[in-house]
């Protein structure tokens, strides 16, 4: 069985020392050093002087949008917004896109690393909810998918967040993923690495989250929470422990009207520097299916 990718995964149960200290041994700086907002910082401007140095990267593969900008707010604009506020969230897929992944995710093959399981989206109810406790399951290869394929070089895409990056990123990681309605145990949830305790990721020295909601989503088929401008405003405290925190530590050190709630139609796209504190919530009604493209 494939293991998933625990590299940076600041949602491992088990993040403590011990695993910090096996990163700094297997030279997995980013994980160490990306937490830090100032190093964050300096990389940004170290890999600007180096992307200055390399023409190349005005050749990278770029496709026309496929985004709606609802509030026709200019990328510098987005970008200081999200500088302040660790997020933004009028952005939309045009309905063809939308079509085109939903049915993509329904025909192709999902996994499910955690218990080594592999099904189709319409084999789920019967098949495989009776016998088996899944609280996710991947789309396998989603850029395999054309929309998502080009989404993941989307001119606008690309701009914002090199925007807000201060370096153009060559790098995504793509996932595609359905959080099943149903009603597992938290404890059950976590042993699938599905997000529901409210943590900070650290996907390298600096990174840039898009998200798409490609079912419609409120607070019971798994909105996402966070606490705005949490990405800059976290104690030492928070910085030199595990990304992964408890409730309580949240609603001690934030105030109410910081946490946002993202709801909203098939289609809505939110951005995000996902080293603010973030969760999902569980879905209890309806199946969650969200893009993820994690630029860095
Ligand atoms: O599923 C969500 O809304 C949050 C996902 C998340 O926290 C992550 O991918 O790091
Ligand atoms: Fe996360």
């Amino acid at each position: 069985m494939n293991q998933p990718n625990l590299a940076y995964t600041s949602d491992n149960p088990k993040l403590d020392y011990r695993v910090i200290i096996r990163k700094i041994f297997s030279g997995n700086f980013g994980y160490i050093f990306g937490r830090f907002y100032v190093c964050r910082v300096y990389y940004s401007r170290y890999k600007k002087i180096k992307q200055f140095l390399k023409i190349q990267i005005e050749k990278t593969l770029k496709f026309d949008t496929q985004i709606l900008n609802d509030s026709h707010c200019d990328i510098q604009r987005i970008s200081s917004y999200i500088h302040q506020n660790s997020y933004y969230d009028q952005l939309e897929l045009n309905q063809e896109s939308v079509t085109s992944i939903v049915g993509a995710a329904k025909t192709k093959n999902l996994i499910v690393p955690a218990k080594d399981l592999s099904f189709k989206y319409n084999e789920y109810q019967e098949k495989i909810k009776p016998y088996h406790k899944i609280a996710t399951a991947d789309v396998e290869q989603p850029l395999k998918i054309e929309e998502v394929y080009k989404l993941r070089y989307d001119s606008y895409l690309l701009e914002v967040a090199s925007q807000y990056l201060g370096y153009f990123p060559t790098n995504c990681d793509v996932k595609l993923w359905w959080s099943f309605a149903d009603n597992l145990s938290p404890e059950e949830r976590r042993s699938q690495f599905q997000t529901i305790d409210y943590h900070y990721d650290i996907h390298g020295f600096n990174f840039f989250y898009v998200s798409f909601y490609l079912t419609d989503v409120d607070v019971k088929s798994g909105a996402h929470r966070l606490v705005k401008g949490s990405h800059v405003n976290k104690k030492i405290s928070m910085l030199l422990r595990s990304a992964r925190v408890p409730e309580e530590l949240i609603t001690q050190n934030y105030s109410p009207e910081d946490i946002i709630t993202i709801e909203g139609k098939a289609g809505k796209c939110f951005l995000e520097d996902a080293s603010c504190f973030h969760k999902a919530l569980p879905p209890i009604e309806n199946d969650r299916l969200l893009l993820q493209l994690r630029y860095f």
